[in-house]
């Protein structure tokens, strides 16, 4: 059952405008944004005086229910998303895995998961391997499953991790069915080296895991990425840059006009590597994730290439180990399962951090962490935007207001929180999802079963620009030839 709500009185904030506004939802959908909506007696009136109205977070990269090294993540679709609503993320996009290589295996085991599901969600594809049922069921997903983004695993050797030639192939498949190719940017076979040499030199604690996969893997690998994407002429997104080199490949090909678009994490934005060397096992191993948490600097300078428009939107790849399984690498940081939370955070660490400090506008705020993953998987303005027209998923912060990180309060399953004792400016007093309110006075109201599946349409409008893209790629091709024709 919908509720007919009036939010009054708020700054209703788009990424491209913010006003003084009344907001009027009916049927989970918004249907009124102006000054001093008239309503009877029976609509539920929300007073955001003072507040700001903005678009319910997206995050675009989450792992809930993901079998991954030995394991399975802590938070399902239900849990992951509960605590999503607490921290005013109403929406998120989850990695199917296939199974055994299959796409519709995958697509269907991720289909049941998701049934429990408390708000929207939207699935990217992994590829773990190539034949021409993988190509075949590529093209279905997207034509059929409303899927329009595949990533590509550069690192986990052995397990995730494609080559070169298979990187190619999807690149050119992604291209070609209207999908948006995705990496995760370490250079594996380097890693599984480095990893080697950690053990031979008795590193065998968490800190190994950061010492064994440098920056210099990330760049190298984002590099390669870039370059191979450039040479197929497809767009790509770098999903969780941690490091200044990473961004700064991306910043390189942004500049000279290739379609790159770089997701910093919650973690890599806030965070810095020193937990991973705490004496406590327990507690470094919380840290411990892929990429890793980089060394104080890096995190800031992330920040500063988001504020100018180097890196587009946060993601948060929240991954949650308890620390029994975390404990799988007590003796070997080669077995501590990789991943740190964030689904619930993201909204109030990117507050505190960047707005309450200055750095960015509000305005700005909603573009990061709401419009442009909206924008960039092709579901604007359904979700995004407080337009009319749009699904009500919508959050009132309260500047005035702060917020407080515990693994005593927080609602992920997960025994740790890596952002522990956090205290910030800025709180997500209510969230409404799917036009119902399902977080007010510090209470969860959510509903199994309640999220829809929202379908990723393919990129026609961003695939007309590249078959122009093409024809010009084509002719520079050419170039040298005619001038040689020339001089003859
Ligand atoms: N990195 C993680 O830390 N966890 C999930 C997968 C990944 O790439
Ligand atoms: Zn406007
Ligand atoms: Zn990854
Ligand atoms: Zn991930």
């Amino acid at each position: 059952t919908s509720q007919t709500i009036l939010i009054k009185g708020g700054t209703v904030v788009n990424a491209h405008h913010q006003q003084v506004a009344d907001v009027f939802i009916d049927n989970g959908i918004v249907t009124d944004v102006k000054p001093n909506i008239k309503v009877s007696d029976e609509v539920t009136i929300v007073d955001a005086t003072g507040k700001f109205v903005m678009p319910g977070g997206i995050d675009p990269h989450t792992h809930l229910e993901f079998e991954f090294m030995g394991t399975e993540t802590i938070d399902d679709f239900f849990s992951g998303q509960a605590a999503a609503l607490a921290g005013g993320t109403t929406m998120h996009i989850d990695f199917v895995i296939p199974v055994n290589g299959s796409l519709s295996s995958g697509f269907k085991a991720y289909v049941e998961k998701a049934k429990k599901s408390c708000m929207d969600y939207g699935f990217h594809m992994a590829i773990t391997k190539w034949d021409d049922t993988v190509a075949r069921e590529m093209e279905i997903m997207v034509k059929e499953k409303g899927i329009n983004s595949f990533k590509f695993f550069l690192a986990y050797k052995g397990a995730l991790m494609i080559n070169d030639e298979l990187l190619l192939e999807g690149l050119k498949k992604c291209k070609s069915v209207g999908a948006l190719a995705m990496v995760h940017a370490e250079n594996g076979d380097a890693v599984f080296e480095g990893q080697k040499r950690m053990i031979e030199l008795g590193i065998t604690g968490p800190e190994g895991h950061a010492l064994s996969r440098p920056p210099l893997l990330e760049a190298e690998a984002t590099a390669r990425a870039i370059r191979l994407a450039g040479f197929v002429n497809t767009p790509l997104y770098v999903v969780h840059v941690m490091s200044v080199e990473a961004m700064e490949e991306i910043a390189k090909a942004r500049q000279s006009g290739q379609r790159v678009v770089g997701e910093p994490v919650a973690s890599g934005l806030v965070l810095d590597d020193s937990g991973l060397w705490d004496p406590d096992f327990y507690t470094a191993a919380k840290f411990v994730m892929s990429p890793p948490i980089r060394a104080a600097g890096h995190g800031k300078a992330l920040q500063a290439a988001l504020s100018t428009g180097v890196l587009q939107l946060v993601g948060t790849d929240h991954c949650t180990f308890n620390s029994t399984q975390k404990a799988f690498g007590i003796d070997d940081f080669r077995k501590i399962p990789n991943g740190v939370n964030g689904i619930e955070e993201r909204m109030h660490l990117v507050w505190d951090t960047m707005v309450a400090s200055g750095k960015i506008s509000v305005t700005d705020y909603v573009r990061i962490t709401s419009t442009e993953c909206a924008r960039i998987f092709n579901i604007y303005p359904q979700k995004g935007a407080i337009l009319p027209g749009s699904d009500a998923d919508i959050i009132i912060l309260n500047p005035n207001s702060s917020f407080q990180i515990s693994s005593n309060s927080h609602h992920s399953r997960s025994d740790t929180n890596v952002y522990e004792g956090w205290i910030g400016k800025g709180k997500v007093e209510i969230t409404i999802a799917g036009g119902r309110i399902v977080w007010e006075n510090n209470e969860l109201k959510v509903k199994r079963g309640s999220g829809k599946y929202i379908k990723m349409p393919p990129f026609s409008y961003v695939f007309d620009g590249i078959e122009k893209a093409d024809a010009s790629y084509i002719s520079s091709l050419r170039a040298p030839v005619n001038r040689f024709k020339g001089m003859q």
